[in-house]
């Protein structure tokens, strides 16, 4: 039977995660459950998007190791201003995964920051706990919501992250709520009792995959199996695609198929 779920304005007067109220209720205000994947190598074609596909997302996810022009007075300054402009949130997806210590670092320093400017950023359990605690301490001298996803599960084929490791991740994840808020993940993770954000990657109306192990499932599919925010990538700015019109169509779907299963 299908999924049903309060409405994302009635979660976010219980979340408790202040991050998390503050995505839900950009989600409600802005009537998207989209989040758009970034995933260009300049700075010039990260911020045009950023601009001109701003008003159809809740969040924008990037991997800024990738950007080859990349300096953080020409990106990121500028992509902060646009989220502010625009009002949606900016996840780096960069997959931490070593002992607390040594992720406290690549949050808080080096070339790029991380701490500094994203909402947003994302974890993989395989170190145990740790990994967490390092993460919300160099969250320490932040005066804004930050928050943390931990990889449930993946997209790609073949993917390790199933059954008593993903179980096992929901279990880390309930150790800090307050900065852990939920899961990149293709299922609903978490007892009825709880409030995790799931946010699903692999998503594609057009494609099956790629040649690297991508796998796309339909919007329809994810948000009905409980998913909350659609992550797209190439499905909306691979070669030939109209990135506004794309963008639309995947914003329209994910707040159709999440109106249907709403309580
Ligand atoms: F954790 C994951 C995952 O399980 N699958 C993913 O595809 C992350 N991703 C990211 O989502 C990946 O690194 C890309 O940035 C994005 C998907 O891009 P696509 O172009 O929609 O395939």
């Amino acid at each position: 039977s299908a999924i049903t779920l309060k409405s994302y304005e009635d979660r976010l007067r219980t979340h408790p995660s202040p991050l998390a109220r503050r995505l839900l209720k950009i989600i409600t205000d802005k009537q998207t459950n989209l989040c758009v994947s970034l995933d260009v190598q300049t700075k010039d074609e990260l911020l045009r998007l950023a601009d001109t596909l701003g008003p159809y997302v809740c969040v924008f996810k990037t991997h800024v190791d990738t950007v080859e022009d990349f300096t953080y007075e020409s990106v990121i300054v500028p992509l902060v201003e646009l989220s502010k402009r625009h009002n949606f949130l900016i996840f780096e997806d960069r997959k931490f995964a070593d002992i607390g210590s040594t992720v406290r670092s690549q949050y808080t320093s080096g070339v790029f920051k991380i701490a500094q400017w994203a909402h947003i950023t994302n974890a993989h359990a395989l170190p145990g706990p740790g990994i967490i605690d390092g993460l919300f301490a160099g969250t320490k001298n932040i005066n804004e919501e930050r928050g943390l996803l931990l990889l449930a599960e993946m997209s790609s084929a073949g993917s390790l992250a199933t059954g008593d490791y993903t179980d096992k991740t929901v279990d880390i994840a309930r150790k800090n709520t307050f900065f852990t808020f939920g899961f990149i993940a293709q299922t609903r993770l978490g007892s009825p009792n709880e409030d995790f954000i799931i946010m699903t990657p692999g998503v594609g109306l057009d494609d099956k995959g790629d040649s690297l192990g991508q796998q796309y499932r339909t919007v329809d599919d994810v948000i009905s199996g409980g998913s909350d925010i659609i992550i797209v990538g190439r499905g909306i700015f691979a070669k030939g695609r109209d990135p506004i019109t794309e963008s639309k169509r995947y914003r329209d779907a994910g707040w159709k198929a999440y109106t249907a299963r709403v309580k």
